[in-house]
């Protein structure tokens, strides 16, 4: 991953700076940050699969599965490098919405989510399921850029942010976890930003 950006992208007088988990600090802006490029997609012809231990696997078109019913919810986004960003509105289509599309098996116990260009990143079935995570295209009013993952991003704020994937192509249900990209190369399985569990040695 690319270094943190430069000490005057940080806001140490910020008024949340008492809301940051310990390591991290304020960013000022939305900072840009992913393995590879930004993917070209036309979310028309895009498609999102759902599939794996559920009851009605599901190929949606991007422009499809922003058909289903919506929802807006505020987070905290917290990404490993350190920066944090604060009072976030999310707007799209909540991942327990999709999830009941898909109807997991009584075995499904796991999540692997796929984005573009082959990432990947694992999540409890369970942490899918909380109200506050959200597949999502608009930020604050507006429809965020393809570098923030455009036409379909995650957005699952408890954890640090290589969760929340960009550009998602697939949500594959399991009944057993499997480890994503970053999680097989050093980073923490669980990535809960309040015990700062930032590299797999901590495991
Ligand atoms: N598909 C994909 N999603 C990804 C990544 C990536 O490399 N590829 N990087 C993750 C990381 S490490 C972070 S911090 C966030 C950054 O989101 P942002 O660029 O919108 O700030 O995206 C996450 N989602
Ligand atoms: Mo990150």
């Amino acid at each position: 991953m690319p270094a943190p950006t430069a000490r005057s992208d940080h806001d140490v007088t910020s008024p949340n700076a008492h809301r940051l988990p310990p390591g991290q600090y304020e960013a000022r802006g939305w900072p840009v940050l992913h393995f590879g490029h930004a993917p070209a997609v036309d979310e028309r012809t895009q498609t999102i699969r759902g599939w794996g231990a559920v009851e009605n696997p599901t190929a949606w078109t991007i422009a499809e599965f922003k058909q289903l019913p919506t929802t807006t919810v505020r987070s905290d986004f917290h990404c490993v490098t350190k920066w944090s960003m604060f009072d976030n509105d999310w707007f799209g289509v909540a991942s327990r919405t999709a999830l009941a599309a898909l109807r997991p098996t009584a075995e499904a116990s796991h999540v692997m989510l796929h984005g573009a260009e082959g990432y990947t990143t694992n999540v409890p079935l369970d942490a899918m399921l909380d109200d506050d995570v959200i597949f999502t295209w608009r930020r604050d009013g507006e429809d965020i850029t393809v570098e923030h993952g455009w036409p379909l991003r995650l957005v699952l704020p408890k954890r640090y942010a290589w969760k929340s994937c960009k550009w998602v192509t697939g949500i594959e249900v399991m009944t057993a976890d499997r480890r994503g990209f970053w999680e097989e190369r050093g980073y923490h399985n669980d990535a809960f930003p309040e015990t700062e569990q930032r590299y797999s040695y901590q495991e």
